[in-house]
């Protein structure tokens, strides 16, 4: 065949099957029969295979592409991607109301309604009308590049009609069907099964190789723009619209309130209609509708004050409880769950809620056999929310936890002011092997294809009794192991020795010692600079550091003095692992991605969670100054309850005022980093 009539029919068959992809994916109206799209295809990937200079990126043919990925890269948002504020109730929406009418001085608002979809949200990037990048939001300032994955839904089309660079945002997620489906798979194949839909999502688009997340039939509904220079619409609703009209998938359930009372009833109809829907959603989104108006509200350091984010209230359900399982956990508490009868809630089947601790039992009097209330709240684990007492027919069974450990049979105690039970057998396998969980995870050493279920082989199999055992692991012994091939077990080996030049705060925080969490750890490692110097250092010298208690000091000192440690330290040592701590110094460096950097900062009204002078600590550790009076020189102002003249003010300057909580959300992210 003649290059050009190539060229030509290359290009044709594109078009083609660009416009029935877009009607199948993206408006749920498929266009031609299976047989001529895949006759089509098969076309277009023969001639492409011919004449393979003809094979651009946004050819239908190359969704699933490329190599796996070693990692994912960082990827910085142009415009920070922000997350929401929260409304629980009819109240909370009211106020919501108010303060927009407040900020912008009118009296009547238009309100655009969207469903919240419980997905993963990403941002997607046009050059030129071609699909150069899609990113995960991350911590709404740096994101990770998954465009190779994100290529992979079909509902994403590969080029759009609009030459300058533009960037849209939505919510990728796992539509019901496929979740169901993917988990029958996968418990077929004796793997865990996910959570939930999101969770589903959100591993498949972490998947380094495109190849699974194009067999995980993901969806996507865009409804933001973020980078867009030349964007010339004046309402949000009117963007939904242009995002259609570009190609893009929105959801077609949104709607144009034009006050607080249809937001109302708009919420209020999802509340049961949502059950209906073939994804899920958590909540609904309410956005100011004009742009000029969002512009004139701004935003906080976190979220936008033109939208507010209606989360949908915990779904309950009732099953039956037929027994209750112990579990020992990592520094010996024994935790009972409740087995239940599987029942569906909110899209999800549940069969398993913890019951906390034995007063908690007692308190809800849950007896085995009882038929209970439970409730699911967003992915958190479920719980049992009250027992149906006139369901009683006599055959229940009141509760006692055990006196000994289900694990190693000692004898179990109470710790002063503990509601917990616990096993303090150092030696228990129960703890021993959840330790080693715990040392391997990612916050600790992060060592990849050493996840809890592989822990519990090497377990069982006596490979690893120690953490000093991980580090002695021979290629011979991990062969034999089930799902261990030549290639996992070379991945493992090298995952194990890279994790000995970690720096010294994720050993120390896999270490696990009491109280000592990841943010510690790296405080310790920080200051101490080395696992001798913290070995070495005083209960004096520890509470002296900045964030260090007395628990925590008092912990520290007792369990370097346990031979057992030091034992365990010196033989780590000698298997080379890093005991230094290779981060950045506390400096600078630290400081100026803080939201508080240089910044000047008044504290007013009552605080209800934090101290004053907490409050005041944490933001001058993180570079901010706090001064007493407000000023136009004032760069935020945290107002508690009954805020007076210095709140009044700040509002007449426009200063940005944030709430406790948006300070203790604040402090709780920068923590979590
Ligand atoms: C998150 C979500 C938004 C929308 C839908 N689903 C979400 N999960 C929407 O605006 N339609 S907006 C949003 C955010 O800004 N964090």
């Amino acid at each position: 065949m003649e290059e050009m009539k190539a060229k030509q029919e290359i290009s044709s068959l594109r078009e083609e099957l660009n416009k029935y992809n877009h009607a199948y994916y993206v408006l749920d109206r498929p266009s031609v029969s299976d047989a001529i799209y895949d006759q089509k295809m098969q076309r277009l990937t023969e001639l492409e295979a011919q004449f393979p200079q003809f094979i651009t990126s946004d050819s239908p043919t190359q969704r699933v592409g490329g190599e796996p990925l070693d990692a994912f890269v960082k990827v910085q948002h142009q415009v920070p991607m922000l997350s929401l504020s929260n409304a629980f109730s009819e109240n909370d929406l009211r106020d919501f109301d108010r303060r927009v009418k407040d900020g912008l001085d009118v009296e009547h608002v238009t309100y655009v309604c969207e469903l919240k979809i419980d997905g993963l949200a990403v941002s997607l990037r046009y050059d030129n009308g071609i699909f150069t990048q899609g990113a995960t939001r991350g911590d709404g300032t740096t994101g990770e590049d998954i465009t190779s994955n994100l290529r992979t839904i079909k509902s994403i089309p590969l080029r759009i009609n609009e030459t300058e660079t533009i960037e849209v945002r939505g919510e990728a997620f796992m539509p019901q069907q496929s979740f169901l489906v993917l988990n029958e798979a996968k418990e077929e194949n004796g793997e865990e099964p996910f959570a939930n839909p999101r969770n589903a999502a959100a591993g498949s688009l972490r998947q380094l190789d495109p190849k699974i997340a194009a067999k995980r039939n993901l969806d996507i509904f865009l409804y933001a723009v973020g980078q867009w220079e030349s964007g010339t619409l004046t309402a949000h609703s009117e963007r939904l619209h242009h995002l259609s009209a570009l190609g893009f998938k929105t959801n077609p359930e949104w709607k144009k309130c034009s006050s607080i009372d249809e937001v109302i009833e708009y919420v209020n109809e999802w509340v049961t209609k949502r059950a209906d829907l073939p994804y899920e959603i958590d909540g609904i989104v309410i956005k100011v509708d004009q742009l000029a108006y969002q512009e004139q509200l701004g935003t906080t350091a976190k979220s936008p004050r033109w939208a507010i984010a209606y989360k949908f209230p915990a779904v309950e359900a009732v099953t039956k409880l037929y027994d209750i399982e112990l579990s020992v956990g990592r520094t010996g508490v024994v935790t009972p769950t409740a087995l239940l009868e599987p029942v569906k809630v909110a899209g999800t089947t549940v069969q398993r809620a913890s019951l906390h601790n034995e007063d908690l039992i007692h308190e809800k009097d849950i007896r085995v056999n009882d038929t209970v209330v439970i409730k699911k709240a967003g992915d958190i684990i479920p719980e049992v929310v009250r027992v149906v007492t006139d369901e009683r027919d006599g055959t229940e069974q009141q509760y006692r936890m055990p006196s000994q450990c289900p694990a190693c049979s000692s004898e179990l105690v109470r710790l002063e002011e503990e509601v917990a039970l616990r096993c303090i057998n150092p030696n228990c396998p129960a703890q021993v092997k959840e330790g080693l969980i715990h040392f391997v995870s990612r916050n600790a050493m992060n060592i990849d294809g050493l996840g809890e279920k592989v822990i519990e082989q090497l377990f069982e199999a006596n490979l690893v009794k120690s953490i000093a055992d991980i580090y002695q692991l021979k290629r011979d012994e991990l062969l034999p192991l089930e799902r261990m091939g030549e290639k996992s077990v070379n991945n493992l080996l090298q995952a194990i020795e890279a994790s000995k030049s970690n720096s010294l705060e994720k050993l120390l925080f896999g270490l696990g010692i009491r109280f000592v969490g990841s943010k510690a750890a790296k405080t310790l490692a920080m200051h101490f600079e080395t696992m001798d110097h913290l070995a070495a250092s005083s209960y004096d010298d520890l509470v002296a550091v900045n964030e260090i208690g007395d628990k925590m000091a008092d912990s520290i000192v007792r369990y370097f003095g346990e031979e057992k440690v030091q034992q365990l330290v010196h033989e780590l040592r000698n298997l080379n692992l890093n005991m230094t701590y290779l981060g950045p110094k506390p400096n600078v460096e630290e400081l100026v991605d803080s939201p508080f950097y240089e910044k000047t900062i008044v504290l007013t009204g009552k605080m209800e969670r934090l101290t004053r002078s907490e409050a005041k600590e944490r933001i001058e550790s993180l570079g901010g100054k706090i001064t007493g009076s407000v000023s136009k020189k004032t760069s935020l102002v945290i107002a508690g309850e009954d805020a007076g003249s210095k709140l009044d003010k700040a509002n007449d300057l426009g200063i940005t005022i944030w709430s406790e909580q948006e300070l203790i959300d604040t402090l709780k992210e920068i923590d979590e980093e």
